[in-house]
């Protein structure tokens, strides 16, 4: 068949009705409101942001000195890679000139970043992790930015941020970027979950999927399984149970936001329960599971500790860390099932005992 009789892929996606970020933000907002057009700047800082490190990690394995380790150990004891500094100061950087943030917090920094010249104007904070899944980064698979935004409450004069010691229910706007074969920005403000994927050659983040609901159940099961044995007995029960029962299946990336993104996709359950050596787990609530429940309530999903439901949550420092159960309404509530089971026998024993 002659080519001219074959219409271009580039002419059908010209005939899509391109909604950009800002533009969603919005129609979402449906308001003039100061606080809507704070809320329509936040996002499209951050999705400079995102465009800046997507365009860092293209390029990291041409350029001299953009992959491999610092050298430095962060607040978290982990070893620092030259990529989570590039973008932990991307965010810095841009937020710099906004305006809009007196304060930012994140995973890289023990104490918020403090932006004095926007403090008497700035009513937001930005807490963050940079660079989610930091084992990936030099050897090119996904990673991720997960943020989260919060009302400055009171004039924070001592510079602690204590007003940030707060449930998860506080979040104005949540969401994450997934660096992986695209760019993608998931979003919600409260008015469900919304993921838009980098077009480069326009540098806009376009609309894939509006009001994104999880399903109630699904096949996978994503966790460490490394850790099996640092685990409670009542999580390797659960495991045993998804072994010996048909349907389900294991992945497990090293990235919570692409494991994440899985789930919120498919379906089922991402686990970082505590282990014998971490008891409250890995992840720390502020910056990664606080944001990412934020969205999957709004998804029609469930975030849990295992005992409490996540948003519930108040932390007593900026960088707490939870046991994090989030995904489908039925798979968290079966874990949660086990962990209750094994409390009431171990209540059972102590009543038998007394
Ligand atoms: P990071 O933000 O320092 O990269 O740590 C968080 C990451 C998550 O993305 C991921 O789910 C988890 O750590 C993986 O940890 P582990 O290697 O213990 O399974
Ligand atoms: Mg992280």
């Amino acid at each position: 068949m002659a080519d001219v009789e074959r219409p271009l892929v580039e002419e059908h996606s010209l005939d899509r009705d391109c909604t950009t970020l800002s533009r969603h933000v919005l129609q979402q907002l449906q308001s003039f409101s100061a606080e809507a057009q704070d809320l329509s700047a936040l996002m499209n800082r951050i999705a400079l942001a995102a465009k800046l490190i997507s365009r860092r990690l293209s390029r990291a394995g041409l350029m001299e000195g953009a992959l491999g380790f610092t050298g430095n150990i962060n607040v978290q004891g982990e070893s620092v890679k030259k990529m989570d500094i590039y973008a932990n100061d991307v965010f810095i950087s841009v937020f710099k000139q906004s305006g809009l943030v007196c304060r930012l917090a994140s995973e890289e920094m023990e104490k918020p970043y403090y932006i004095p010249e926007n403090c008497p104007i700035g009513r937001y904070t930005l807490i963050y992790d940079p660079i989610d899944g930091s084992s990936n980064i030099d050897i090119n698979l996904n990673i991720g930015s997960i943020f989260s935004i919060r009302r400055q409450e009171g004039d924070d004069i001592d510079g602690n941020a204590l007003d940030l010691l707060q449930d998860g229910h506080k979040q104005l706007a949540a969401g994450y970027v997934l660096y992986g074969p695209s760019t993608m920005l998931v979003y919600s403000i409260g008015t469900g979950v919304h993921s838009f994927t980098l077009d480069p050659s326009l540098g806009e983040f376009i609309l894939s999927n509006e009001n994104i609901q999880i399903p109630e159940h699904g096949p996978v099961y994503s966790v460490n399984e490394g850790n099996f044995w640092q685990w409670d007995e009542s999580i390797r029960d659960y495991i045993r149970y998804v072994h010996r029962h048909e349907g389900y299946t294991a992945r497990y990336s090293g990235a919570l936001v692409g494991d994440f993104h899985r789930i919120l996709s498919q379906g089922g359950v991402f686990l970082y329960p505590g282990t014998l050596k971490k008891p409250e787990g890995k992840l720390r609530l502020l910056y990664e599971s606080a944001p990412l429940a934020f969205l999957m309530a709004q998804a029609g999903g469930k975030a849990s500790t295992g005992t409490q439901n996540l948003l519930d949550v108040v932390p007593d420092a900026l960088h707490t860390r939870t046991p994090l159960i989030i995904g489908s309404k039925e798979d968290v509530s079966l874990v949660e099932s086990f962990i209750q089971e094994r409390a009431r026998e171990s209540q059972e024993v102590v009543t038998v005992r007394s």
